[in-house]
């Protein structure tokens, strides 16, 4: 296995075997030609780069049935609102900006900039999402972010004063061709800006279920300056965020056109100290990975075994791998809450769970609810309320298995 990034080998450090697409919710029909690959991750030793070993084809996952619409969650929504200002503040300051999204999805980040009348463009693969982002009135693109996207899209819009994503750039193979062509779009002083999982918080949380088939990178800020050295381009500043479990955003510039700000010296030190740009903290990763699927498994399977009615919340792509790891189906989870309607009535992937409404489980309370959404606890805890007032416990499983209220015993 070669570094999608630099070419040399890769050290595999954990397998989960043999699992589904993450965000393949199907029918009973289509159990029967379900797509399955091997999921392991692996670090690349040269450049920094953690990795899937395997990938699945992006048409295979990026489609018109995409499952996931950024603006399910209200806390979300309040995230991109802030995004958005930040990128008004810092980019987008002169006559006549433009702004361009990768992997703009329903368009929960460029309708903020857009409402204010920003000239924008957002492209995005999956045609279903990017309905929803017209609806709102925004200008898209169906396709795949590439070079030659960008070449098409310098014709016509010209060049850009920030470039923007979100979860996106981390979920594409051909790395090289998007930065390539967001070297290209990019004005003089304009900024490539992007937030994806950061690794250092993965690890740290022991955050398994962030791998799956579209997490194809798993990014540090040590191996995205990298990355970015090679396409000409400064990591210029560098911030943390507080979703999906933890995320860093990189601001990126053209090679000498921004001084980099002191927080990018003081990560870069700070990744060195905590060991995530070497295998040995991936090994102990991995190993605590298999602990917590057999902690988790074995809870489950106890209270299923005194009777206890377990349903989970959050039929999110992460819950794909964590379930299917742990070899859990219908007889362990009775089904899974989630408020997308696309996914509700289908079967989770692999595991074959059904999904149904979150009125289904206000409807049929079970004992014990594992929170698949655990990114999302505070807004959903608030929303179950009555879960907890009637005698429910929540499960989690980031950072340790933990029941509450109340303990594993
Ligand atoms: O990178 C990715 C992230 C950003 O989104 C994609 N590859 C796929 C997707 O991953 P995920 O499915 O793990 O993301 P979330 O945001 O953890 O998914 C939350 C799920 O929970 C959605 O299906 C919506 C659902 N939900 C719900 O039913 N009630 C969420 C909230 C907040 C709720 O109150
Ligand atoms: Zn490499």
């Amino acid at each position: 296995m070669a570094c999608l990034v630099c070419d040399r080998p890769i050290e595999p450090f954990l397998s989960f075997g043999r699992m589904p697409l993450a965000d393949a919710f199907l029918t009973e029909a289509e159990v029967e030609r379900e797509f399955f690959f091997t999921l392991a991750v692996g670090l690349c030793d040269s450049c920094g780069m953690v990795q899937l070993c395997e990938r699945v084809p992006d048409a295979c996952m990026f489609h018109d049935r995409y499952a996931y619409y950024s603006s399910t969650s209200a806390g979300m929504q309040r995230h991109f609102a802030a995004y958005a200002d930040e990128v008004r503040r810092r980019c987008l300051a002169g006559p006549d900006p433009f702004v361009l999204e990768i992997g703009c999805n329903d368009g929960i980040l460029l309708g903020p900039l857009a409402s204010s009348g920003v000239r924008h463009l957002g492209v995005d693969p999956a045609a279903n999402v990017l309905a929803e982002a017209a609806r709102r009135g925004l200008t898209v693109r169906q396709a795949f972010f590439s070079e030659q996207t960008a070449a098409g899209i310098e014709r016509e819009h010209g060049q850009a004063d920030a470039i923007v994503a979100a979860n996106v750039i981390c979920h594409v193979a051909d790395v090289h061709s998007v930065f390539a062509g967001a070297r290209r779009l990019l004005t003089p002083s304009g900024l490539f800006v992007f937030e994806e999982p950061y690794i250092g918080a993965i690890v740290e949380s022991t955050a398994l279920d962030q791998m799956y088939d579209e997490h194809v990178f798993y990014f540090s800020l040590s191996s995205v300056r990298h990355l970015a050295e090679r396409h000409g381009l400064d990591v210029v500043d560098v911030c943390p965020q507080p979703v999906h479990g933890g995320e860093l955003r990189y601001y990126l510039a053209r090679r000498g056109a921004h001084a980099p700000t002191p927080a990018v010296a003081a990560w870069l030190d700070r990744e060195r100290a905590s060991g995530v740009t070497s295998i040995a903290a991936y090994r102990q990763f991995a190993a605590r990975a298999g602990r917590i699927r057999d902690e988790l498994a074995g809870t489950l399977r106890r209270l299923a075994s005194e009777g206890r009615r377990i349903a989970g919340y959050g039929a999110t792509a992460k819950s794909s791998t964590l379930i299917n790891y742990c070899g859990l189906g219908p007889a362990d989870i009775a089904y899974i809450a989630d408020v997308t309607p696309g996914k509700q009535g289908k079967l989770t992937p692999g595991a074959h769970i059904p999904v149904r409404p979150p009125e289904h489980f206000r409807a049929h309370y079970p004992d014990y609810a594992v929170l698949f959404a655990w990114n999302h606890e505070q807004e959903i805890l608030d929303k179950e309320r009555g879960f907890t007032a009637a005698g429910g416990r929540w499960i989690t499983y980031v950072p340790t298995v933990r029941i509450r209220p109340g303990s594993l015993t």
